[in-house]
């Protein structure tokens, strides 16, 4: 096994209610502080059909109609994340889905407002990770 091995990426939305608030900044630098490097970034306003494109996976659960309502409500921050376990380690950051459950110093805690405006999303798996970031990043946009 190569030192390089662990290297990954991984996908961070910073969602509508997080831009609407202006925090893009400051949940950024707490991703740069952690040591996770923000390898490719934009900010955009997701359609409808993008919105359950991505979610997808949730179609059929009784949140997936609001889920999609919200992520559309206004423009989002998508970031690829590169780092030694970065999917794991942006997991930790984030904290549970539920920022009433979120431990302290993450950022569902500090900035989460309920389970559905929870501020921030990451990829939760390998494969996960590959699949949202291609979503919104082209090679030639992660190359850099
Ligand atoms: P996570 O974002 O922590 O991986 P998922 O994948 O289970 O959580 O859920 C995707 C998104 O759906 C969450 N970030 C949240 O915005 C929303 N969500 C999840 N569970 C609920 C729920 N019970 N009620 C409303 N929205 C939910």
């Amino acid at each position: 096994m190569t030192a390089s091995s662990t290297m990954e990426l991984t996908l961070a939305i910073l969602k509508p209610d997080s831009v609407r608030r202006n925090l893009i900044g400051q949940i950024l630098a707490q991703i740069e502080a952690a040591g996770l490097q923000i390898r490719a970034l934009k900010r955009l306003t997701l359609t409808r059909r993008q919105a359950e494109a991505f979610y997808d996976v949730h179609r059929e659960r009784p949140f997936f109609g609001s889920l999609c309502d919200y992520m559309t409500s206004g423009p989002v921050v998508v970031a690829a994340l590169q780092g030694e376990r970065a999917i794991e380690r942006w997991r930790e950051l984030m904290g549970a889905t539920d920022p009433a459950k979120a431990a302290e110093g993450t950022i569902r805690k500090k900035f989460g407002q309920n389970i559905e405006q929870n501020a921030v999303h990451g990829s939760d798996a390998t494969e996960t990770a590959a699949r949202e970031v291609a979503f919104f990043f082209s090679t030639m946009e992660l190359a850099g």
